[in-house]
């Protein structure tokens, strides 16, 4: 990928007023393309290019529909080697987790291609003599879609896949940080055959290109996945603005190993859900809670496996945690090292590693004796970063899991199924893995959190309905 990458505004590639180079983080030498960054008045002729595509696509055929998706899902599967080493270059997740994540979006896209053709609706009689109701979802209309760095095509994919299947519009503005997935994925729709302004690509800043998004009269949703910061001021002002909002933000997701939990499933359980990723995903196991009779031979096991983790560049095919995404991040992960060593935690690991390419490599960090009030165990990381917090008990172990303002992932691992229910119940969280790791969802079920994790409707499988439809309740005398 060279030259300039613009965006896409009513089918065409519009003009650039600004570029920005991205940056491979495995690589500081290596320059993955210039990105086009849109102004205001940009964002505003995407929005309009929408709107004037929305007659046409919201009465378009589930055919129609379901063809465009299934195209779009074969052709970004023909291409996941192209596809996953570019998503590995821009973004730093290792080629084998890259690929991963494409097929992932190609997924995606096949399931969706699925939803317009199953059915949605329902008919009954009403309370009255010789009158139905009929209850049916239409098109929301034009939807601006947000959307992070750390999963650069799977979370565009969930978001573009059911907008479309359900006869909505959309402009894409991915993060500034990762927009070559985002263009190459919007490229493939243009080739599937999308009718002009059925999905546009607005690349460029949160606070220029999102801001327009939320501001206008003529979005009608705002499906957002960010920090909690940017994700309430978003809901704040959709409030206001009258637009339909779903938010997914951040986690502090515990993973609770009690006493009688298989060492070996926890103890791959913990470095997958905490470090893989580079520990870059919002279902990250942030917070590692252990009773009592495992906690010492837990911590030995994952402490040794932790320091063979193969750190390095994510085209390595040795590589198994990629770089932190960016200069800024891997200042925040080391601020957060440096918080938990002063308050009283034992640093294992953690340091900034020198490679073959300059990048922003750093060694996985365990956190160890640390207390529930600490800030590592209350403030989202989103680094290579777990903390390990003793518990006297299952009693205390759960009550210490559930004491944060987040509720996305929580997993726990036992044998024993009458503790799995118990934690499957009371884990205040919108999804709950029992010797799984935290992260690393299915594409085919809902996908969001509670608390201060989540605002609006599940995202995927058929919970997408819920915000990319709205019910119409018709009544026929
Ligand atoms: C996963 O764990 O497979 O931003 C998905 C995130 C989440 C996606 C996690 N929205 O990390």
């Amino acid at each position: 990928m060279t030259g300039i990458h613009f965006n896409w505004v009513g089918g065409c590639e519009i003009p650039a007023v600004d570029v920005a180079p991205n940056i491979n983080p495995s690589d500081l030498a290596d320059c993955v393309g210039e990105f086009a960054r849109a102004d205001a008045g940009q964002a505003h002729e995407a929005i309009a290019a929408a709107r004037a595509a929305f007659p046409g696509w919201s009465r378009s055929t589930p055919q129609q529909r379901a063809d465009l998706l299934d195209r779009a899902g074969t052709l970004i599967h023909e291409r996941r080697a192209q596809l996953g080493e570019l998503l590995a270059r821009e973004e730093g997740k290792p080629l084998n987790e890259a690929t991963g994540e494409v097929i992932r979006a190609a997924q995606i896209f096949k399931f969706f291609a699925g939803e317009p053709l199953r059915p949605g609706g329902e008919l009954m009689p009403s309370v009255r003599p010789g009158v139905d109701v009929e209850i049916s979802h239409e098109p929301v209309g034009v939807i601006g879609l947000i959307t992070p760095w750390n999963f650069p095509i799977a979370i565009p994919a969930w978001k573009i896949a059911p907008a479309l299947a359900f006869g909505n519009c959309c402009i894409l503005k991915p993060a500034d940080l990762t927009p070559g997935c985002a263009h190459a994925l919007v490229a493939i729709l243009q080739e599937a055959g999308a009718p002009a302004g059925v999905v546009n690509l607005v690349m460029g800043r949160g606070s220029v290109v999102g801001d327009a998004l939320v501001e206008s009269p003529d979005v009608d949703a705002i499906s957002f996945t960010g920090s909690v910061q940017t994700g309430r001021a978003i809901a704040a002002r959709c409030m206001q603005t009258g637009k339909r909002v779903q938010c997914e933000m951040g986690g502090k997701n515990p993973l609770v190993v009690l006493d009688d939990a298989d060492l070996d499933t926890a103890v791959s359980v913990a470095l997958n859900g905490a470090f893989f990723s580079t520990g870059q995903r919002c279902t990250a196991s942030s917070r590692l809670i252990v009773t009592e009779g495992v906690h010492d031979a837990f911590v030995d096991r994952l402490r040794r496996e932790m320091l063979t983790l193969r750190v390095g560049h994510a085209l390595d095919p040795d590589t198994q945690i990629g770089p932190v995404v960016d200069e800024r991040q891997l200042q925040q992960d080391l601020d957060y090292i440096a918080i938990g060593h002063a308050e009283g935690a034992e640093v294992i690991g953690g340091s900034r590693l020198d490679a073959p390419t300059a990048g922003f490599f750093l060694q996985p960090a365990l956190l160890v004796g640390t207390a529930p009030g600490m800030r590592v165990n209350r403030e989202e990381i989103f680094g290579p970063i777990a903390s390990v917090i003793r518990a006297a008990d299952d009693d205390e172990a759960l009550a210490i899991a559930n004491d944060v303002e987040f509720g996305l992932s929580a997993g726990v691992c036992t044998t024993s199924l009458a503790r799995a229910r118990r934690f499957k119940r009371d884990l205040e969280a919108g999804m709950v893995m029992v010797n799984l790791p935290t992260a690393g969802v299915d594409y085919h079920v809902p996908f969001g959190g509670r608390k201060g994790s989540s605002i609006g409707p599940r995202e995927q499988g058929g919970y997408a309905r819920q915000f990319y439809s709205i019910v119409k309740t018709s009544y026929v005398g």
